[in-house]
Formats: C-alpha cells, structure tokens, sequence
C-alpha cells in the first residue's frame, strides 16, 4: 500500500527494509568512526554530531527490489508489489564535511559505510554485517547526509536510529542505518551487499558483467484506485507518483485503453530534487465495462518508461510501466 494524503509518508506507513534482526545500541559507548585512507582518523559522538551544521534535505526512498513481483518470469526474493517507497525529510551533518575533517587522502576509491546490524547469509559461511561502499566521487555528492533526524524528530530506531545515510537519487541499500563506521579505502569493496546483492545480474552474463544498482530508475506507479477494483459509475480521481534518480520527471500520463491513447495528469507537487512527485487525474466514468488502466512517466531527457523491464536474477529495478484493470459496474 502507498500512502499519498501528503508528501511526506506519515512515520507509521514508512516502508521498513532489513536484512538482519534489531540490535541494540548502547548510546553510553556509540561513536560514528571515520579511518582508513584519512589524515585524522576520528571518532564523533551523537553530541559532536548535534553540534555540527546541520542541513535538511527532502529525499524519497526506494528499495531496488519494489515491484519485484511484477518480474515475469518471477525472480526469488521478497515479493514487494508496491510500497516499498516513502518519503520523508532528513536532517543531519554534510558527509563531505565528515571526510573533510578526517583528511580524506587522494588515494581513496571508495568510501564503505557499516551498519551495526550483522547476522548470518544462506550463500555463503561467516556472519557479516550490512555495508556498502560509494566510489569517492560520489561520496563528495554534498547532499548525501548522515541523517539524525527525520521529519524533525530524532531518527526513529527502525529507520537507523543514531545515524544513517542518506544518499538521495541512490535506491534504498545505499543508506545504510545504524551507521558506525565510515572507511575510506584504495581498493574496490567486495562486501557481499556490494558484490553480490545489489548488482544487475542475468543467466547468460557472468559476474564480471554484473552491474551495480545505483540510481533510482524513472518509474511511477499508481495507488488509486487498485488494481482489480471495482469502481461505481461516477468521477473518480487516479493518484500516484513519478520518480526518477536521475533526471527530473516531467510529464506522467495516463490511458485507460491499455495504451492506445494518453492523457497528461497534473501535479499535485513541485518538482523537487529526489523526491517523488504526486501526480493526480479526474476521471468520469460513465460507461460499465472493463478498463486497462497504464501510466507512464517521461523525464527531462527525454526518456519514457519501458513497456518491459529489464529482467534480472535478483529482481530489481523494475520500472516497466504500471497497468492495472478497474471494473466498472
Ligand atoms: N544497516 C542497514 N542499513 C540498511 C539496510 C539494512 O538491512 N541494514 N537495508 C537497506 C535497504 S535494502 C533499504 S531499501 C533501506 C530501507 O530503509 P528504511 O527501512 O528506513 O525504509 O535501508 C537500507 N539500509
Ligand atoms: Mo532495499
């Protein structure tokens, strides 16, 4: 279910995504250590964090594995449907400013992030914990924070309570919560969330060929009305939203003929850097029958959404676009 009465996701309805089981983190001895590839290594407490510069950023999240269920033929995996996207406004220190004051040095990479969170895999023996790694170019992105609050509240436990990434434009395994370890290194980061999970894979390409998942796909979906619905005769209002990571979304459209003719929807929010746009149309329904309801986002390069999505082994980054049915009685 997505929940569209604001922009913002009420904290209830925000989706939750973890590979591990809860941990429990002592706030008595907790630091957020910056080393590796660093002139300074340093240890930062939750106070040294709330006494620096402090920027808010609205970012939406998406997990790379929403709509999975939607792959055909389907892939392993949790089966999201839709829903594994929320949005919320972040609040916390500039990761560049961190590096900075560590010294980042020129021979750095890649930058890792390690949660707390640990636990065991099926694939393979060792217990691991949850961290992932950007290329330092993209680390320096001014606008990735290390969030301590959300929706000017302290970050709740589940979201990553004290600190996490955010890396906006990024699918949701790049903002690593429970965040207590940042590791500038002068080698690629071969973690299994890096390395194994997380990357583009199909049957006939070997792993070589694998690509990592990093931006958000240009996508949308529609929330309302369902699909299977059953709708009286009457006005009814299509809700929804677009995304993209990587170029604004311009345009969303929408055919109830399965395609054959398109109707432009309107906007419910402003274009905003990383975040979803809700997008909203009227729809008088007179005539009983059955409708092939799609929609389709356009960005401002252009781009429209594929009538396929790119089928991969693990299931990510499904961003074909959405058709649904409605009955009208
Ligand atoms: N430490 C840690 N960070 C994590 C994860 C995790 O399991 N452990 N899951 C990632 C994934 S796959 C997603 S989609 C987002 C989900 O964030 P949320 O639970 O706050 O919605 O967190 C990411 N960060
Ligand atoms: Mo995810």
């Amino acid at each position: 279910m997505l929940s569209l009465s604001s922009r913002i996701t009420p904290e209830h309805l925000f989706y939750i995504r973890n590979h591990f089981p809860y941990l429990i983190v002592d706030m008595e001895t907790w630091g957020l250590r910056i080393e590796g590839c660093v002139n300074r290594p340093i240890c930062l407490r939750y106070q040294d964090l709330l006494h620096m510069n402090q920027v808010s950023i609205p970012v939406t999240l998406e997990c790379a594995g929403e709509k999975r269920a939607m792959f055909q033929p389907k892939v392993r995996g949790e089966q999201w449907e839709l829903g594994a996207s929320s949005h919320a406004i972040w609040t916390g220190v500039r990761l560049v400013d961190v590096l900075f004051a560590a010294g980042i040095q020129m021979n750095a990479i890649e930058v890792t992030f390690e949660g707390m969170d640990k636990g065991t895999r099926t694939d393979m023996p060792g217990v691991f914990t949850f961290t992932r790694s950007l290329p330092v170019k993209e680390a320096l992105n001014p606008d990735i924070l290390i969030a301590l609050y959300m929706n000017g509240k302290p970050l709740p436990f589940r979201h990553g309570y004290p600190a996490r990434l955010i890396v906006p434009g990024w699918y949701g395994m790049a903002s690593v919560k429970w965040l207590h370890r940042i590791k500038a290194i002068n080698q690629p980061f071969i973690g299994p969330f890096q390395a194994i999970d997380y990357v583009y894979k199909n049957k006939s390409s070997s792993s070589t060929h694998a690509t990592p998942v990093t931006t958000i796909r240009l996508n949308s979906t529609i929330a309302q009305p369902s699909d299977q619905a059953v709708l009286a005769r009457g006005e009814h209002k299509l809700v929804g939203t677009a995304i993209s990571g990587e170029y604004p979304v311009v345009l969303v459209e929408i055919s109830a003929d399965n395609g054959m003719t398109w109707q432009r929807a309107s906007w419910l929010d402003p274009q905003e850097s990383y975040s979803w746009r809700r997008w909203c149309l009227k729809w008088d329904l007179t005539k009983p029958g059955t409708y092939d309801i799609c929609v389709r986002a356009t960005d401002a390069a252009g781009n429209v959404q594929p009538e396929l999505a790119d089928w991969n082994l693990n299931g990510y980054g499904y961003n074909a676009i959405q058709k649904i049915r409605v009955y009208v009685d």
